[in-house]
């Protein structure tokens, strides 16, 4: 890390001048997406003390209970990104459908998706939540649904905020993975990080570990593995984490390594798995790659995945790449 800490702006601007040559619409769009963030971590500091926590009284397409702070952070990203146009839609977890831009506001050139409030069920409980977002560049023509229907390698952008005990912004635009830290005095990001790299091994796992009679036989097989420890295959112990929200998961896998795990399960054999390919597994995906990392469903490389559905579900093995590459091994083992 450089000695001398920059913010998000003129980091921005330094990439729009330099390597990665980032247009201004797509400057823009990171810098209204992280004010965004800062937002709904003034939300979610209110606690007790604001009318933010418990539910909606709603439910999402997905079925399930929307929380408060899910509405207001999903609000809140609606409202910083529809009249700046730069986006020609978003799509998000809260809306069953995408939103294009009021025709009130000029139309831009990308698509953002987006998980507005990341680990739900840990809001009441204080515990680490976090907004993911997934950058996608329109093809042109109406915006429905199908626009937003483009693999992980497509996105131009992809990053996470973590609300926990520092405000924490991870970003990509394709030229590795930069930290930044909320300075809550000057209101501002600041890098802390100009170069997340995960290391290729690990002895951290993280899995729900009661879903284990439910699992397949590879998964079950790398986890019995990884229990067995120094006596077993592995030869070395493993340590276990479950944050029950995928955005602090990642982000201790960023900054320390691990492997990280929502495998199928035969609970619902329909479904691939419990995550959304669209706005979890590929922005993140794409931020374990660009930091060394892997990426799979099991089988595939999760960004070469072509969607067919904007809420498609999908399973998940992602971080340190030699573990993702054994257990992704052994799955291809027992196909
Ligand atoms: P919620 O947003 O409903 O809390 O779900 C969070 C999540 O989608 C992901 O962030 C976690 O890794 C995973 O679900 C936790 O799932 P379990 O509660 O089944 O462990």
């Amino acid at each position: 890390m450089s000695t001398k800490r920059i913010s998000l702006t003129q980091y921005l601007i330094e990439q729009q001048r330099g390597e990665a040559q980032i247009p201004a619409q797509l400057r823009l769009l990171i810098e209204v997406v992280a004010r965004a963030c800062k937002r709904i971590a003034i939300n979610v500091n209110k606690g007790a003390l604001g009318d933010v926590l418990g539910t909606a009284g709603s439910e999402n397409v997905q079925g399930e209970v929307q929380k408060k702070l899910d509405v207001i952070a999903n609000e809140v990203l609606i409202e910083a990104n529809e009249w700046g146009g730069h986006l020609a839609g978003m799509a998000s977890e809260e809306m069953d459908d995408m939103l294009g831009v009021p025709n009130r506001y000029p139309q831009g050139e990308y698509l953002l998706l987006f998980d507005p409030l990341d680990g739900s069920s840990n809001i009441d409980i204080n515990v680490s939540i976090g907004t993911i977002f997934s950058v996608l560049k329109h093809q042109g023509g109406e915006v429905t649904n199908e626009s937003f229907l483009q693999p992980g390698t497509a996105q131009v952008c992809a990053g996470y905020c973590v609300y926990g005990p520092q405000t924490t912004l991870v970003l990509t635009v394709g030229k590795g993975v930069v930290l930044f830290t909320l300075d809550r005095e000057q209101g501002a990001w600041v890098m802390t990080e100009d170069n997340l790299r995960i290391p290729e091994d690990t002895k951290e796992f993280a899995i729900n570990m009661s879903n284990m009679r439910h699992w397949a036989a590879p998964v079950k097989r790398y986890i019995d593995e990884c229990l067995a420890g120094k006596e077993g295959p592995r030869g070395k112990d493993f340590n276990m984490r479950w944050v029950a929200a995928m955005v602090a998961d990642v982000h201790r896998i960023m900054t320390r390594g691990g492997i990280f795990m929502y495998p199928w399960d035969k609970r619902e054999p329909n479904k691939p798995g419990k995550l959304r390919l669209m706005y979890e597994a590929n922005p993140m995906s794409f931020l374990v790659e660009q930091a060394g990392g892997v990426a799979t469903n099991g089988t595939q490389r999760i960004m070469e995945i072509q969607p067919t559905q904007l809420h498609e579900r999908v399973s998940v093995m992602l971080g340190s790449k030699n573990e993702v590459e054994l257990v992704t091994s052994y799955h291809r083992e027992a196909q």
